[in-house]
């Protein structure tokens, strides 16, 4: 049974990686308006991946006896000054969510609270992999600079990536246990 304490810091951390999400989407929308389609898709599959880590979190809660509680998710920024600075700015939002990530793992062990402690593993793991790609990203960005010729290159690749659910997890098990069709997230 998760006790109060860790039920709100959860419910905080769900509620940021919603804000990741909207993030990420909004940043979508801005390459889009720029014809930016690759990397307006690479974003997309960003914000997929970042409601995954609010859903994950969110059914871990209601399995450990805790109530997800549904907090108001702040606006994200509307528009960047490049596409450089929209990749620092990732890079950027990933190491701070690192740190909140950290400070979960640690409230759990404050807490004696094993098996959040192991459910947070994944995250710890997930940040690793997050601050290591958006890295490699800032840098081929950076790398292109305003070079238009290099910055569609740089599109062209980051249009290639897919989103995959995380081995074993799925958002809809309900829906998908009846049978229904649930859309293009399993594309
Ligand atoms: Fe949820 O990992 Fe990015 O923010």
């Amino acid at each position: 049974m998760l006790s109060e304490k860790m039920t709100e810091a959860l419910n905080d951390q769900a509620n940021r990686e919603l804000y990741s999400s909207y993030l990420y989407l909004s940043m979508s929308a801005f390459f889009e308006s720029l014809k930016f389609e690759g990397m307006a898709s690479w974003m997309r599959v960003q914000a997929a991946e970042e409601l995954v880590h609010a859903m994950k979190m969110y059914d871990y809660m209601v399995s450990a006896g805790g109530r997800a509680k549904m907090l108001a998710v702040e606006a994200p920024q509307f528009s960047w000054a490049s596409p450089v600075v929209v990749f620092q700015n990732v890079w950027n939002h990933e190491r701070v969510v690192t740190g909140l990530i950290n400070n979960l793992a640690n409230l759990a062990i404050q807490e004696n609270d094993e098996v959040t402690k192991s459910f947070l593993q994944w995250y710890l793991k997930e940040q690793v992999e997050e601050e290591e790609s958006s890295d490699n990203v800032l840098n081929s960005v950076k790398t292109a600079g305003n070079d238009h010729e290099a910055l569609k290159e740089v599109d062209k690749a980051l249009g290639l990536r897919r989103f995959n659910f995380p081995k074993g997890y799925d958002i809809f098990p309900y829906v998908s246990r009846q049978g229904i069709t649930i859309g293009s997230l399993k594309k």
